[in-house]
C-alpha cells in the first residue's frame, strides 16, 4: 500500500465556513494531480480544490453542505508513486501524513491567474470590490437607460465548477445557455454533454444550414470614420454599461417582446394617496404612487399566475415553466452610475407604508451604490417607472429570466367620456412588454385591464 496523506483546504483568501457545495471524488476513484476534489460556494466565489497529486482516493472528510476554512480536512488519498513522485518526496512517509498545501495553494493560484480558472466571482458590487482572490469573472447587472433594468443576480450567469467549464470552453458550449441538473442549477459535465447531443440532433433535424440558422447571420458593424464629418468628443462606457449592454442585447435578442398599452384612472387613487400623506406626515414616510402600484400589481400577478414566473430548461432541452408562489418585485432606479434594480420581497405580506419605507430606504442605498447583491436578487417580476419624469409610453425590455416587466409612465389629466360629458380623469399610462413565449397578448390584455381597475379601485386590491 502506498503512502497515504491528508489533503487539506490551501489558502483561500478571505474566506471562511465556506460551504462545500460539490464532491467530484468518490472512494476508490483513481485520480490525477489537478483533477478537481470539491467545489466550494461562498457568497462572492465558486472555488475549485484540485488534488495537489496522483493517487487513489482512500477517504473523503467532507459532504455537501459541510462548512470548510484553510486546514480543514478533504480527503485522504493514498499517493501513486512515492518513488519518483516530488510531493510524495516532500512529505513525512508516515500513515497519513499532511500533504503539502504549500504546493496546493502554489497551484491554486497559479489556475486562479491562468488559463484555468478556479474562482469564479458571483458578486455584484462596485467596480472596485476586487476580492482577495484573483477573479475571472464579475457579474455586475444594472442598467443602461433608455431600455430596460437588469437586475444582479448569480442566477443570470451559469455557475459551474472549473474542470466543466474548462470542458464546456474545449466544445465552445457556451455555459450560459444551460440550465444545470446540480445543487442550486450548478452545470454539470453531464448537462454539457446533453445539450451538445441536444444541438448535434437539431442540427441533423434541421439540415445541413441549420448553424446559419441558429445564429444571427447578421451584416457587420458599419465602422465610419466620424472625425471626417466634424469634431467629437470621445467618452468610454462605464464597466457597468458595458457588461449591462451584454445583457440587454441577449434579452432583447432572445426574448420575443411585445408590449401591450393600457391605461388607469388613477384619479382616487391620487386623492387616497394626498389624504394618506396628509395623514402620515408624522411617520415620516411618503407614500408614492409606486407603492400603490405594487400592491395593486400583486393583486393582479395572484389572478395571472404565469406573470410570476420563468421559463427553464432541463438537462434534456425540456422547457418548463417556473410559477413563483412567492412575490418579490424589482424596481428600476435611476443612479448617476446607472440603473439598478433592487427588489422588496414578500410585496404581497406588507401594507403600503412598509412597501414606501423600503422603496424609499432602497432607492437611497441604490443612490449611494450600497446595495448589497443580494438586495437585488431574486425578483418575479420587475417594475420601471418613469411617471416621475414624464413621458407617455415606452416598451421596456425584459429582465430574463422574468417573463414580463410593466413600465409607468406620467399620469396626466385627460378628458373622460362619462354619463354624456367629459369630466376630468387622472390617467395613468402602462406599458407592459411580455413574453410571447408564455404570455399570448389576449391574456396580456386582461392583465393590463385587470391592473388598470384595481387601481381605479384599490379595495380590489384587498380581495
Ligand atoms: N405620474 C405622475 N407623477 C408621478 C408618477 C406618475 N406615474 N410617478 C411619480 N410621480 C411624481 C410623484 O408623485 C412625485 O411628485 P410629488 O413629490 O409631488 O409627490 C414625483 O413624481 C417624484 O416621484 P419620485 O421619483 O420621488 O417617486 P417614484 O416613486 O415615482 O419613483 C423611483 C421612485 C426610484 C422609481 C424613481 O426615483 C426613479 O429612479 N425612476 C427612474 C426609473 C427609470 O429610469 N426607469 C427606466 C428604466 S428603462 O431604462
Amino acid at each position: 500500500m502506498g503512502e497515504l496523506k491528508t489533503v487539506r483546504i490551501p489558502d483561500i483568501g478571505d474566506f471562511s465556513d465556506v460551504p462545500v457545495i460539490e464532491v467530484f471524488v468518490q472512494n476508490g476513484n483513481q485520480i490525477n494531480a489537478e483533477d478537481s476534489l470539491i467545489a466550494l460556494e461562498s457568497d462572492k466565489a465558486t472555488i475549485d480544490i484540485p488534488a495537489p497529486f496522483t493517487g487513489m482516493i482512500r477517504e473523503i472528510k467532507v459532504k455537501p453542505g459541510d462548512k470548510v476554512s484553510e486546514g480543514s480536512p478533504i480527503a485522504v488519498i493514498e499517493i501513486a508513486d512515492t518513488g519518483g513522485n516530488a510531493d510524495a518526496e516532500s512529505v513525512s512517509r508516515k500513515p497519513d501524513s499532511e500533504a503539502d498545501s504549500t504546493e496546493q495553494n502554489k497551484r491554486i493560484k497559479e489556475t486562479a491567474s491562468g488559463n484555468a480558472p478556479r474562482v469564479i466571482s458571483h458578486t455584484a458590487q462596485n467596480e472596485s470590490d476586487k476580492g482577495a482572490i484573483e477573479t475571472e469573472e464579475k457579474l455586475i447587472y444594472p442598467v443602461s437607460p433608455p431600455i430596460s433594468p437588469v437586475v444582479v443576480d448569480a442566477s443570470i450567469k451559469a455557475h459551474a465548477g472549473p474542470s466543466v467549464r474548462r470542458f464546456a470552453r474545449e466544445l465552445g458550449v457556451n455555459l450560459d445557455l444551460i440550465t444545470g441538473s446540480g445543487p442550486k442549477h450548478r452545470v454539470l459535465k453531464e448537462d454539457v454533454q446533453a445539450f451538445v447531443k441536444a444541438g448535434f440532433s437539431r442540427m441533423r433535424t434541421n439540415g445541413k444550414n441549420a448553424s446559419v440558422d441558429m445564429g444571427l447571420d447578421l451584416l457587420p458593424w458599419p465602422r465610419v470614420d466620424f472625425a471626417r464629418y466634424g469634431p467629437l468628443e470621445i467618452k468610454s462606457l462605464s464597466r457597468i454599461k458595458q457588461i449591462a449592454g451584454a445583457n440587454l442585447h441577449r434579452n432583447w435578442v432572445m426574448i420575443p417582446h411585445v408590449t401591450q398599452f393600457d391605461e388607469a384612472d388613477i384619479t382616487d387613487l391620487e386623492a387616497l394617496r394626498k389624504e394618506s400623506n396628509a395623514a402620515e406626515k408624522q411617520a415620516a414616510v411618503k407614500l408614492t404612487l409606486l407603492s400603490f402600484l405594487m400592491k395593486a400589481l400583486i393583486a393582479s400577478l395572484k389572478k395571472f399566475p404565469e406573470f410570476n414566473a420563468s421559463l427553464d430548461k432541463n438537462a434534456n432541452g425540456e422547457t418548463n415553466l417556473i410559477i413563483k408562489r412567492y412575490y418579490h418585485i424589482g424596481f428600476a432606479v435611476d443612479t448617476i452610475n446607472g440603473l439598478v434594480v433592487p427588489v422588496i420581497r414578500d410585496v404581497d405580506q406588507k401594507g403600503v407604508v412598509a412597501i414606501a419605507r423600503e422603496l424609499s430606504e432602497l432607492s437611497v442605498l441604490a443612490r449611494e451604490g450600497k446595495l448589497k447583491p443580494e438586495q437585488m436578487q431574486g425578483a418575479g417580476f420587475t417594475i420601471s417607472s418613469l411617471g416621475g419624469i414624464g413621458g407617455t409610453a415606452f416598451t421596456p425590455i425584459i429582465n430574463a429570466p422574468e417573463v414580463a416587466i410593466l413600465g409607468v409612465s406620467k399620469a396626466d389629466y385627460k378628458p373622460v367620456y362619462r354619463d354624456g360629458q367629459f369630466v376630468p380623469r387622472l390617467i395613468l399610462p402602462l406599458s407592459l412588454s411580455y413574453d410571447h413565449r408564455v404570455i399570448d397578448g389576449a391574456a396580456a390584455a386582461r392583465f393590463t385591464s385587470h391592473l388598470a381597475e384595481v387601481l381605479t379601485d384599490m379595495r380590489l386590491a384587498l380581495l
